[in-house]
């Protein structure tokens, strides 16, 4: 590094937030260039074209496994405060519920949006999201629905597992009963069981609608915690699991909670993740479709400036 003339390197500037455990990475300035249409064409040139930078940013050695990215962009629709695309570990998200409740926390710091609603464009539609004067954010997340209700799935060394099929802005499997004990100190139980479910999935082509990958999968059991309904357990596609309760992952809840009769429109629900931290969910329905809204809180807890100098062999990341 000593050798090198300060412009070969590119330095990259980051604001990281935690929503109840679960770090997001929001990518401030210095980013790649992708454009300026529609946020879907410029996630797959970001996937075709800078994936290398989506290493950098998350994996190791300076980020790891659990940490997700969010590139702030300018938005096509100028009523919009951000456009964010969301990425991870291994790849990208349509959208992302902690992810979007971090970049309004960033966007606060940043002096950039005041307490109200505001929109954020994202690779699969425009979200509003709602800062509260206490710091709170609720994400008033796009439609979300169960697309298959009680799949069975064999899984090999697990025996049949039965669960639904449900889209929150990302692919859930969502199984009730099973006879794993949800505590931190199973994580790694519980990460076995649910990727050997997500690969079992895989292999019996069971999938989300057009044949999409289910890359998320649930496990829930009662909350031991007063006044909280639910506990979860989310495995997302890196193979880590989610200190949050997961946006979109309750989004998916909440729709197949209402599909059943289990919650009516304006009813709140509160899900608690591995970690103890809590969202607040509630459904509205509008002609006929189902909208989750999510309520949590994120934190800012540094402002950094990324190095990526060239001779560094690890530059672009540690990648699997
Ligand atoms: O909060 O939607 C979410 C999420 C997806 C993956 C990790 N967190």
């Amino acid at each position: 590094m000593s050798q090198m003339g300060d412009g070969e390197m590119q330095r990259v500037q980051v604001i990281d937030s935690h929503t109840g455990g679960e770090p997001t990475r929001v990518v401030v300035s210095s980013g790649p260039d992708l454009g300026k249409d529609a946020l879907a064409s410029r996630l797959e040139r970001f996937r075709h074209q800078h994936d290398d930078f989506r290493s950098a940013v998350v994996n190791e050695p300076r980020g790891s496994d659990v940490m997700v990215g969010a590139l702030l962009c300018t938005p096509v629709d100028p009523s919009c405060a951000a456009g964010v695309i969301f990425f991870n570990n291994v790849g990208y998200l349509g959208m992302c519920g902690h992810g979007t409740i971090g970049l309004m926390a960033t966007l606060a710091y940043m002096h950039r949006i005041t307490p109200g609603e505001h929109r954020i464009e994202t690779p699969v539609g425009s979200v509003s999201a709602v800062l509260h004067e206490n710091g709170e954010v609720t994400v008033n997340n796009i439609a979300s629905y169960r697309s298959a209700a009680n799949v069975k799935v064999t899984v090999p060394g697990y025996g049949d597992v039965c669960g639904d099929v449900a889209w929150g802005g990302n692919w859930f499997f969502l199984v009730r009963n099973h006879e794993m004990h949800l505590t931190l100190k199973n994580v790694e139980e519980l990460t076995a069981f649910t990727w050997a479910i997500r690969i079992a999935l895989r292999e019996n082509g069971i999938t989300g609608d057009q044949g999409k990958e289910i890359d998320h999968v649930e496990l829930f059991a009662p909350s031991q915690t007063a006044g909280v309904d639910s506990q979860n357990f989310v495995l997302c596609p890196g193979k880590a699991y989610d200190r949050s309760p997961c946006g979109t992952g309750t989004s998916a809840k909440l729709a197949c909670l209402y599909a059943d009769g289990k919650i009516q429109e304006g009813q709140t629900w509160r899900q608690e993740s591995i970690v103890g931290s809590v969202f607040e969910g509630t459904v509205r329905v509008k002609d006929g479709k189902i909208y989750p809204s999510i309520r949590g809180s994120a934190f800012v807890n540094a402002e950094a400036e990324l190095v990526l100098n060239p001779r560094d062999p690890l530059c672009m990341g540690i990648r699997v």
